[in-house]
């Protein structure tokens, strides 16, 4: 592989002025410290890893110093400047990455800022980033592209280098489509279409990726198929990789003699009172007014606890500049003010709060002490508190209290989990951990170390960039390659040398062009002459293989000597032969689901309900498109919840929603017809995702054909039904053009 250029909002150091000196240091955070430890250890054991984290340092610098600061970094720390100045962060950092897309994403629609400006300078510096990537990149390097500051950069990197491999990932949640949908439709269209520009987009859990491909399917129509999505051109993939944390560092520190003299340093001063700990940056999402809340509602209902606990409450200063954070300062220190007012003694005070950053050594020593950690965002990506918590416990004793709405409650389901906003959930929670026995502590911290241990922040980078690396190659498996001169010279004599063909066709969009209602679409003279030279071929066997009814093809195509499977692979007779069902299937699920659509007819003016046995579909190509489409993708997203529990499944073809049952699909159909015929040679056409069925079903050797794209399971692709038809003509003719 070329080099990871891994790119981000922040370096993993900032720069800053001593004196006149610019110096490097250090810069915390989840996600700076988990591609660290990736980096790292992929350094010791790949002797040709290369890898380049482009990013902003930190602070501005002035342009007389850029170039100085771009050599030492490169040379010093393998990494690339985005330079922005103070007006740029401001508008693009605080304004609309901190004051849009934080607080919407963190469920704070009430804090969110709509500013058209700060989205115009988002762009700009996004546009800064991307540019600065292709600076430095090099054919065959991987680009992986970081959190919600960096929204826009994959497709504006796609747009410059069609073929480069990219990789995003989302390390804060990404909301419910009711609560992205409150972003104005443009911002919201470029930010879904940023993030696809990646060839892979990751999310931490499952529903983030479910919310993600829910809100690119109501907002650019995209369906995906298992977190796969079809965009015109190309396959983009979103899927769900947890973020680890480095367990054995934190194990190691939380063993060594360093952290146990600064831990018994903190117990000389706590005098065996057992301590509640949290720690977090200064941020409304941390839910820290809550947690004081539900620690008072505990004082309060357990009068006895008084004086034998405390709770050491950290809070990181963070985004200092942006006024919701100064305000939150306030009412924070307000709240501490009086709870230790109003339950403290001469010699307790119930609340140690320090606003600080801690060295390692010391976090390490406060988790390693703590019997209990108080972990309880409102909403958290992730949350790696709560897991550097328990990799701090090498005796396994402590409990880990854990919010429900944070990331990492998904895999700690061991530890006590609670609603942040309840707080006596909070003050029981806390009664209940300092009860806990000490083997049951052990047993669920064993439990849930054992897991962090083996999927670390290593593990999570790796897990992620093979992950890209096989998006990449399924993409070139899906290239198919155009149905034109020698490739089609080819097919063409390969069916001729065959002996006995079996040629399976799609109807509408395949074999005819879409009509304003389906039995518009009646098929003209010269289609039907081309068929029925097929059927007159030596040894060929032609089949209709639609999603019509069976009735309707019966009346277009009786006197034609064809096979036809109808409703999607429900049915099916041979030419001149009687229907059959191709298995036993029940059709009760369509009086309960037949009023829900009937709603749609009635809210679309110009759409219409299609019934046929097996199936109902709802056609809206003659409603107006844009309310058509976006009733389509609400009326999909409503059925995958209504029919969970009834053998049915949902398709969105063209300009058509459709449910039938599940089990029944074109390919298992024409594997009936394989088993039927025995062909040694299979011809496939056809042009929308039911057809995709029958392309991945059959054997590979099939001359497979798609109709209208070029990304798909089908060996080869022609531009529109007329270009399908000359080929089947193509294919009885005597041509001389074929044997030369
Ligand atoms: C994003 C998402 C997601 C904190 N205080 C001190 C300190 N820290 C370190 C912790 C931990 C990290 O900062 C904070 O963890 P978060 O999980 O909150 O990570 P963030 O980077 O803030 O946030 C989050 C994460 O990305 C990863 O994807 O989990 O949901 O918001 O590592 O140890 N470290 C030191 N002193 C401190 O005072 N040394």
């Amino acid at each position: 592989m070329g080099r990871l250029i891994i790119v981000s909002n922040r370096l993993s150091f900032s720069l800053a002025k001593d004196g006149d000196e610019l110096v490097f240091s250090p810069s915390a955070g989840g996600l700076a410290t988990a591609l660290t430890s990736y980096i790292e250890r992929k350094r010791a054991t790949d002797p040709g890893f290369e890898c380049l984290w482009v990013g902003w340092p930190g602070a501005s610098v002035d342009e007389s110093e850029q170039e100085d600061v771009r050599r030492r970094m490169g040379a010093e720390r393998q990494a690339y400047p985005v330079f922005l100045t103070d007006q740029e962060i401001e508008a693009f950092y605080h304004g609309f990455s901190n004051s849009t897309l934080w607080p919407l994403f963190h469920y704070f629609p009430s804090y969110t800022q709509y500013d058209e400006e700060q989205f115009s300078a988002y762009r700009r510096a996004n546009e800064a980033f991307a540019e600065a990537v292709l600076q430095v990149t090099r054919p065959g390097d991987v680009v992986w592209v970081h959190d919600y500051q960096l929204l826009l950069v994959p497709n504006l990197l796609r747009a410059r280098a069609p073929n480069l491999s990219i990789g995003f990932f989302l390390h804060i949640p990404f909301p419910s489509f009711e609560v992205f949908r409150l972003l104005p439709t443009r911002w919201r269209k470029e930010i879904l279409e940023g993030m696809l520009g990646a060839d892979l987009v990751g999310f931490h859990t499952h529903d983030y990726t479910q919310y993600f491909l829910r809100s690119v399917f109501r907002t650019l129509g995209y369906e995906h198929h298992l977190g796969q999505i079809a965009i015109a051109e190309e396959v983009r993939s979103a899927e769900t990789f947890p973020i680890g944390i480095d367990y054995d560092r934190f194990m190691e520190a939380a063993k060594s003699e360093e952290v146990a003299a600064i831990r018994a340093r903190f117990e000389a001063e706590l005098h065996g009172r057992d301590v509640i700990f949290s720690v977090d940056r200064l941020d409304y999402s941390k839910g820290i007014g809550q947690r004081l809340r539900g620690y008072e509602a505990f004082l309060e209902a357990h009068p006895e606890r008084r004086g034998q606990v405390v709770f050491i409450l950290v809070v990181v200063p963070s985004r200092t500049a942006v006024e919701r954070y100064q305000l939150m300062k306030q009412e924070l220190d307000e709240l501490v003010g009086r709870i230790n007012g109003a339950y403290g003694a001469v010699d307790w005070v119930p609340i140690l709060y320090q606003y600080r950053t801690l060295e390692f050594t010391e976090l390490v020593a406060l988790y390693n002490l703590a019997p209990v950690a108080l972990i309880t965002p409102l909403r958290d990506g992730m949350n790696l508190v709560a897991k550097e918590y328990l990799a701090s416990k090498p005796d396994g004793r402590g409990t880990l209290i854990l919010s429900e709405m944070a990331g990492a409650a998904r895999e700690l389901g061991e530890a006590l989990q609670v609603n942040p906003n309840h707080k006596s959930e909070i003050a029981d929670a806390l009664e209940q951990a300092l009860c806990q026995s000490p083997d049951e502590q052990v047993r669920l911290v064993r439990l849930m170390q054992e897991r962090l241990r083996r999927y670390d922040a290593s593990r999570w980078a790796t897990n992620f960039l093979e992950t890209l690396g096989r998006v990449k190659e399924r993409q070139g498996k899906l290239a198919t390659r155009h149905l034109v001169g020698d490739v089609r010279r080819a097919a063409v004599r390969r069916f001729r040398s065959a002996h006995r063909k079996l040629i399976l066709l799609d109807y509408d969009g395949t074999l005819v062009p879409f009509a304003p209602a389906p039995h518009l679409a009646v098929p003209d003279r010269n289609l039907l002459d081309t068929v029925c030279a097929l059927a007159a071929h030596p040894e060929s066997l032609p089949y209709l293989i639609s999603g019509r009814d069976r009735q309707m093809l019966d009346s277009w195509f009786r006197d034609v000597p064809i096979g036809v499977i109808a409703e999607h692979g429900a049915w099916m007779r041979t030419a001149g032969g009687d229907w059959g069902l191709i298995k036993p299937l029940a059709f009760e699920w369509k009086d309960q689901l037949r009023p829900l659509l009937q709603f749609y007819v009635d809210r679309v003016p110009g759409s219409l309900l299609e019934e046929k046995e097996y199936s109902l579909a709802w056609h809206y190509r003659r409603a107006d498109p844009e309310l058509g489409a976006s009733a389509a993708k609400e009326l999909t997203d409503d059925m995958v919840n209504y029919t969970a529990n009834f053998d049915v499944q949902v398709l969105e073809g063209k300009k058509v929603v459709e449910l039938r049952n599940s089990g029944i699909n074109k390919g298992i159909a024409a594997l009936h017809c394989v088993a039927l015929h025995a062909p040694d040679l299979i011809v496939a056409a056809g042009d929308d995702q039911t057809d995709e069925d029958l392309f991945r079903t059959l054997p590979e050797q099939s001359l497979t054909i798609r109709v209208g794209t070029i990304h798909s399971h089908a060996a080869y692709h022609v531009t529109d039904h007329r270009e399908m038809r000359a080929f089947l003509r193509e294919l009885t003719e005597s041509s001389d053009l074929v044997h030369s």
